[in-house]
Order: structure tokens, then sequence, then C-alpha cells
């Protein structure tokens, strides 16, 4: 492993901020969520002025929205303190860690990297040749551009794009700007597949996203981390799973590589990459044959009564019997029940299984049709391909039927190509074992789980509903395309886009497309506060004030309802997101729609009937910076709060699914109705159990992957000299069996290549990583590597149902350099 010594003076630096931080501690309860001041109380002692404000971190790490307080002294933010907020019985939230990146947001703040002024192009895109010029100037260009580029080819010949980089209300106001110029949209494939697909199965829910909320991990007997490493990428709601191990639980980590996440487990289990689908629906065949199959859940918490036509995969309902008017609220769908077909919500014991003829309709149970696809299987070929003893696999059945056992999944899975086959076949182990919809058992994920606060509503567009046209929207894994084709699928391809928490170029796929689809536009601007890669790419970028430098609300992956006060006034000429879309949308001749101030805007998106129940206004809110808006019980989804799905059950079964976003691709609505298992487009470098190698492979035979790391979140943070102390440079981790056989030794500098591109970075071994596998740390822009970049080597490939980014999905070789 590579060395990352603390050295001396680094150390002594850290006592000394433990110590102020201890200090400042002791201040706070006297100051905590108020403007308050230390007052010099008469001592000798050398009182230095300081004021406290409530603030957040915001980076999207699904922790974030982390509630702290900042001090400011001389008018510079000095210090970070953890929050002290209380759940209503008056016991201490769980949601207020702060973490590593967390405090080093003031090293970020005052970074050089900050940008400070609006800055033009000088020279070619990307060359780094900048011009200062004025606000005024910045605002006039731009928007002259636009007026002209949507007069000459319409309104979506101008584009937004929006990441992940902040979910704070004031950043959400960029719609505004959007709807009302009518533009196009393009929507970046982040996480698309896992989090479609949770959609699909339990439904899409204001409280929490994926089925449990991550408190109710510590009521579990069996935690299996599944695809993700919460130990890195959910650092401040790990907590929950470590509670749960003191409680005495089971921890199990699948993953391909021995993560810090699988150091905690009592079993970890390496898995073959893009596999998982398989390893679930073993174990759902064990849980079958083993007696755990919970008939009466099936029955009334699924969809497995539901009878699906054999023609159509559509369900049998009333009015394929004549006896309802098709789409009306009387047209059930029918189960067998007693020898005849009842109205779903009529049945008393409906078959799960078997096959029936009504009326001349050949029909199934929907449980039939997801146990013939299990049944295709059988152990030893899942054994083979998954690459896990069978006696593990028995095991692992043993235990998620011993108990409580909740599955916490993320977003390695989601990476692949064939991502919906891991998280399907999940969802319907879970279904079959009733392994969910109660306290303890069920799907937590990483992000997924997060309380959403309640209440907090941005109204940016509410008013704009029938006076603005919004614009269509553009996928990313479609953006090459139309670029290169000017037109697809009824959308022409933009000639300038404004891009804001968005740090494209380094962080999707196939860059080296990105950069030719963006050198397409005729104007690129960016707002950031940092001069991303992107930023450097771009003909305008404008400067954005920090998290600390505005008013704000924040609301995100925390039960708070959180109100943050600027603290410090904005750095150089930056601005808010919300001050600098007020501009644009003025100059672009909205006037009229762009009059309220900030703090108008603020009290609107709190001034609401959730927010009242929850005792939340806008006054009470200012008063106490953070306001509890969540139910008390963790939410579970099927025991708090119905599933929300078209069926009101969970569903393994999808009626008529149809692709996120159809632009005329090849796909097969019945296969992807239920659970199915394909290898991934790439990512099958070897022959194993009939599936045969990609082509490919026999040039690029590595897998290639990224993964999270406790010291960034995507490209942020890396700006940040404490953190790059612990993590100066990326290095790509190889197992020291390939290292040997490619003739690598630790720090070595090595080329890693497709047909895409390539990288040159420094090697270390590591043997948690599988043989045949490369890892490099997410999150490293183009100047940290020593040549190339590890964002050309990804596929912009996507399964055809859904718009998924696919970075996982991926081969490389790899050479010795030096
Ligand atoms: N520190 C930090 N935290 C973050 C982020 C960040 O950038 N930095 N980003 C946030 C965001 S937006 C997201 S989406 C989440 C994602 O967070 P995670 O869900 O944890 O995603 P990854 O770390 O990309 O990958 C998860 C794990 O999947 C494993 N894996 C790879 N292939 C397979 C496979 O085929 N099967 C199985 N079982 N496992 C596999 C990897 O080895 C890795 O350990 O993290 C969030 N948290
Ligand atoms: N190789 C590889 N690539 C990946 C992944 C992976 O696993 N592997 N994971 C992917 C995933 S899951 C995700 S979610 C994406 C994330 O991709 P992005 O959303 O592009 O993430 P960031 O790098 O955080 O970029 C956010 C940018 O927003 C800026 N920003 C922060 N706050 C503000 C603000 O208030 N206003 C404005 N205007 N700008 C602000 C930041 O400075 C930063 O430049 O990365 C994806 N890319
Ligand atoms: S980086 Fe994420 S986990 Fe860390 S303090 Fe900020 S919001 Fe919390
Ligand atoms: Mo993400």
């Amino acid at each position: 492993m590579q060395e990352h010594a603390l050295t001396r003076r680094s150390f002594l630096k850290a006592t000394a901020v433990t110590a102020v931080g201890a200090a400042s501690l002791g201040t706070l309860a006297a100051c905590e969520s108020s403007k308050g001041v230390n007052e010099d109380k008469g001592s000798d002692v050398n009182v230095v002025e300081e004021q406290t404000f409530f603030q957040s971190c915001m980076g999207n790490c699904s922790g974030w929205g982390c509630p702290f307080y900042v001090t400011v002294r001389d008018g510079k933010v000095a210090n970070i303190i953890k929050a002290n907020l209380k759940l209503p019985d008056g016991s201490p939230s769980p949601y207020q860690e702060t973490c590593l990146k967390g405090y080093a947001n003031i090293e970020r703040m005052y970074s050089p990297t900050r940008v400070l002024q609006p800055m033009k192009r000088a020279g070619e895109r990307g060359a780094g040749d900048w011009e200062q010029i004025s606000w005024d100037q910045a605002i006039t260009e731009i928007t002259d551009k636009w007026k002209q580029l949507q007069a000459d080819y319409g309104n979506e010949s101008v584009a937004f794009m929006a990441g992940s980089g902040s979910g704070m209300a004031t950043v959400s106001y960029t719609n505004r700007l959007k709807t009302l110029m009518g533009a196009l949209t393009i929507a970046p494939c982040y996480d698309t597949t896992g989090m479609y697909c949770q959609w699909n199965h339990a439904g899409f829910h204001t409280h929490v996203n994926g089925q449990n909320e991550w408190r109710d991990m510590t009521n579990s007997d069996n935690v299996f981390i599944w695809g993700t490493n919460p130990s890195e990428s959910n650092i401040v709601d790990f907590h929950f799973i470590m509670d749960a191990k003191d409680n005495g639980a089971k921890i199990i980590c699948i993953d391909p590589i021995f993560t810090t996440s699988a150091a905690k487990a009592d079993l970890y289990v390496p898995i073959r990459p893009a596999t998982d689908g398989l390893l679930a629906i073993a174990m759902a065949q064990i849980s079958i044959r083993d007696g755990f199959e919970n008939r009466t859940h099936l029955q009334t918490m699924t969809v497995a009564p539901f009878l699906v036509k054999d023609d159509d995969g559509l369900y049998l309902r009333l009015s394929d019997l004549g006896q309802a008017e098709a789409g009306s609220e009387d047209d059930r769908i029918l189960v067998m029940d007693g020898g005849q077909t009842t109205a779903f919500d009529a049945a008393v014991d409906p078959e799960i299984k078997g096959s029936f003829e009504v009326n001349g309709f050949a029909v199934k149970p929907a449980y039939q049709i997801l146990l013939d696809r299990i049944n295709e299987w059988d152990l030893d070929t899942i054994s083979e391909i998954t690459d896990i003893p069978l006696d593990t696999i028995e095991q692992l059945a043993s235990i998620y039927n011993s108990g409580l056992s909740m599955i916490y999944t993320g977003f390695g899975p989601d990476h692949y190509a064939n991502g919906q086959t891991a998280y399907e076949g999940m969802f319907a182990l879970a279904d079959i074992t009733g392994q969910e919809c109660k306290h303890g058992a069920g799907i937590c994920c990483t992000d997924f789980s997060a309380p959403v606060a309640q209440g907090l509503v941005n109204t940016a567009t509410l008013d704009l509903v029938g006076v603005a046209a919004e614009g269509q929207t553009v996928h990313s894994t479609h953006l090459h395309e139309l670029m290169a084709k000017g037109e697809l699928a009824g959308i022409k391809a933009p000639k300038s886009a404004y891009i804001y928490i968005c740090n494209p170029i380094t962080n999707e796929p196939d860059r080296q497309k990105w950069l030719t689809s963006l050198a397409a536009m005729e104007m690129v601007v960016v707002a950031d506060m940092f001069m991303s890669e992107t930023a450097r790419y771009a003909d305008y970028v404008l400067p954005v004030s920090f998290l600390f430098e505005r008013d704000d609300l924040a609301s995100s992956f925390n039960p708070f309802v959180k109100y943050v006060e600027k603290a410090v006034d904005p750095m150089g000429e930056s601005m808010g997101d919300f001050e600098i879309v007020t501009e644009l949308g003025k100059a672009m001749g909205f006037e009229e729609f762009f009059t309220q101030d900030l703090e108008t805007f603020l009290a609107s998106c709190v001034t609401n009937d959730t927010a009242a129940a929850a005792g939340i206004t806008w006054e009470a809110l200012k008063n106490e910076h953070a306001m509890w808006s969540y139910t008390d019980e963790p939410v579970v989804i099927g025991l708090t709060t119905p599933p929300f799905t078209p069926t009101g059950r969970m569903e393994f079964y999808h009626e008529g699914i149809q692709p996120m976003h159809n632009v005329g691709q090849k796909w097969d609505m019945i296969k992807e109705s239920c659970w199915f298992w394909d290898a991934p487009i790439e990512a099958w470098p070897e022959s194993v159990g009939g599936y045969e190698a990609v082509e490919e492979a026999a040039e690029y035979p590595l897998l290639f992957i990224s993964e999270r790391c406790k010291f960034k979140t995507h490209t942020m943070f890396n700006n940040s000299p404490m953190i790059l102390e612990l993590d100066p440079e990326p290095y790509v981790k190889v197992n020291p069996e390939d290292a040997a056989a490619y003739g690598i030794s630790e720090g070595d500098t090595v080329r890693i290549e497709n047909s895409r591109g390539y990288v040159v970075i420094k090697a270390v071994l590591n043997a948690g990583v599988r043989p045949g596998m490369l890892v490099i740390d997410h999150g490293w822009e183009d100047t940290s590597y020593i040549e190339g970049h590890y964002s050309d080597l990804a596929t912009s490939e996507s399964w055809p149902r859904f718009e998924q980014d696919n970075w996982f999905d991926c081969l490389v070789k790899m050479e010795k350099i030096r």
C-alpha cells in the first residue's frame, strides 16, 4: 500500500485545531443556533470577537447536509463545530456527524482555485487563457447570445445541465430561468438504474426513497452490505450499521473488492462483478426449498397473485371479461381464488402459482412468472458464474433466513449496464421471503435511505405552470448521438449549455465524446465556485459564492429543515446562484418574473400545509435554524406507509414497463417486466457458465472500476491542502498476482488503455482487489494524472430500459511504463 505519512508539522497543526475545536465547543452551549457573540466578561484574557452561525455542509456524499456551526473571526470563517440538534424526544439527533471533508470546508472556501470574478475565455477552449470581465459584460454577452440562438434556432437551442453538487434551495432557483426560457434540459444519468428499480419496486416516496430509513437498521439481526462501501461513501451514517453490530447483528459484505466496510463484516463474500442478481436468486431458490417462501406476504403485500396474460404481459382485468369499463376505477385486476377469478381486493386465499385459462385468455399469477425465471437457473451454474462456492451461497441463504435481515445496497451494481438484474434479484428475494415491510427487515440503500425533510417545497417554478412551456429533456447517454446527428427523437442539438453544480467532463463516462460534444456548441457557460475541469473548458465562468456566504434552505438527506445563515460576505465578486439567475433572467427580458428577493423566496418554500403541520413557519425557522419535520418512527415502506406503486403493492413484476426515455431503441417489454439475468455489455472478460467472453476481452482483459473514497465527494474537496496531504495523488490498485504477471512493483507507473482512451498513473499493490480488476478512486480531475484521464476509459453505452452511465462496465489493458 502507498504510504501517506503525516508529517510532524501537520500533526502539530491538527493538534492545534483540535484544541481550538474543544475550546469553542465550550462556548457554543451559550450561543447555539443563534448569532451569539462571545462577550468580553471583563477578564484580562485577550478575548477575540467571534460570531457563530448555523450552517451546513453540502457535499453529495449520502450524508449531504450535515449541520454544523461556523465561527467567524475578523470577517473570516475560522472554525467548524459539530451541531447539537435534538430529536423530538430530547435525545441527540443521529443525523449530525461531520466528516473530515466537512471540516475541510474552510480550506476549500479559501482555496486559490476559487473563481472570484466573471471570466471570459481568451484563447483556445480549455487552454486556460482568461480575461476577467465585469458582471455587466458577462450577463450582457451571455444573454445576447442566448437571445440570438433562440431567435434563430428555437428555445431548445440553449440547454441547462445540473449535476449533484448541491441541493440548496437557491441553487434550484436556476430552474426558474430554464423554464421561462423553454430551454432544453441535459439530464445526467447518475444512479438511474438503482433509483428506477427501487421506485418500480416500492414506489416513489416523499419520506424515504429506499424501503427502510437508516435508523431502522439498528432493529436488524443481519445486515447484508451488498454492492456498496458505506464506510467511505456514507461516512456519517455508517454508525447505524455499527450500532446494529453492537446490538448483536451479523454483518455480511458482498463485494468483489475487500473494502473498508468488508473489513468490519463478520463474513466477506467476494463475487464476480455484475453477477449479484444471480446470487440473490440462488438465495431465493434455497429459501423456497427450505420452507421460507412467505405465502401470506406474497399474497397480501406483493403482486404475486395478479393474473398476467401470456400474450401481452398485461394484467387480466374485469374489462377483459366485459365486466367493467377499461381504465375505470372499477376495472379491477383479477386473481384466481377458490377456482374462480375474483377482483384482487375481494380475494380470500388467492393462488400465487399455476397457469389458468380464463375466457380464452391463458394467464398465470405474476409469482409463477418469477418462479419460471428463477427455475431456469441451477445452483451449480450460479455458483460458477458468481464465482462463489455452493456452501457459501447456502450459508448466505441460511443467515438471511435466520432472523430479521436488511439488505443494504448502493450503486456498485448500478454502474454496470445489467445493474437491474442485481436490484430486481434482491427485491425478489425480499418479496419471496417476506423480509420487508417490517422494522429491521427490508432494503436500505446508500443515498436512498436518507430521511427527506418534509414541508420544504421548492417554489421556483410553481407559479410558471401554464405561463411558460418547459423544454424537452435529453439524457446525457444520448447527448453525443444528438450532437453528432443534429437531431434525435424530435430534439435538436443545442448550441449552448449552462452548466451548474456539475462537472461532467470529469464525472461523465466517455470523456472524449464530452469534449467533442461541448466543442460543437457555440457557447458553454459554467457557474461554479471553483475552476473545475468543466469550468476550464467553458467560454464564460460565473463565480458562485460559497455555502457560508449565503442565506439558504437545506433539506436533503436530513430530517431537519434547515435555514442556514450567511456568515461572511461573498469573496471577490462571487454571487449566489439565486442572484446570478435573477440577473440573467432580467437581461433575458423576464423582469416581471424576477422581482422577489431572496428572503421572500426562502419564506415561500416553507409556507405550506405540510410545513405548518410540522410547526414550521418562516419566522420560527429563522429563529430555530433547524426544525424536525419527520416521523418519530423510522419509515418502512409497506409498514408505516403503503408502497406508492401503481398497484399499491411491492412490484417484482412491472406491468407494461416502458423505457425511461424512448428514442426508438430496440427493447423487449415482456422480458423487462420481471427479473432476468444477462451479462453486462462489456465487463465480461472470461467465458463462464455458458456466457461467452466479449470480443474486446482478447485485447482488453482487465476490468476497470472506480470506488468512492472518504477524501473526496466526486471532484469536490480535492483543493483542500489538509486532505491532499492525506491523499495526494491518484493511483490504481492492482492485485499482487496481476502485478507479478505484468512485472509491476509498488509505485511503478502504468498505462491503462482501451479503444476510448488511456490514463497514466501510479500503481499500488492491494491484495483486497479481485485478480483481473483495477480500481481507481473516483473524483480526480485531468490535472492530477500523469497523463490521460480515467474518465476517457468508461463507456457511455446504456441498457435500453435505463438512461444510465455505466462507469464499471469497462475493459482495459495495462502496461508498465517505468
Ligand atoms: N466519500 C464519498 N462519499 C460518497 C460519494 C463520493 O463521491 N465520495 N458519492 C455519493 C454518491 S452520489 C453515490 S451515488 C454513492 C455511491 O456509493 P456506493 O454505493 O458505495 O458506490 P461505489 O463506491 O461506487 O461502489 C460501491 C461498491 O460496489 C463495489 N462493486 C463494484 N462492482 C460490484 C459488483 O458487481 N457487485 C457488488 N456486489 N459490488 C460491486 C465496489 O467495489 C464498491 O465497494 O456515494 C455517495 N457518497
Ligand atoms: N468514474 C466514475 N465517475 C462517476 C462515478 C463513479 O462511480 N465513477 N459516480 C457518478 C455519480 S453516482 C455521480 S452522482 C456524479 C456526480 O457528478 P457531479 O454532480 O458532476 O459532481 P461534483 O464533482 O461534485 O461536481 C459538482 C460541482 O458543483 C460545484 N458546486 C458546488 N456547490 C455549488 C453551488 O452551490 N452552486 C454552483 N453553481 N455550483 C456548485 C462544485 O464546485 C463542483 O464543481 O459523478 C459520477 N461519476
Ligand atoms: S462531506 Fe458529506 S458527510 Fe462529510 S460533512 Fe459534508 S455533507 Fe457530511
Ligand atoms: Mo451518485
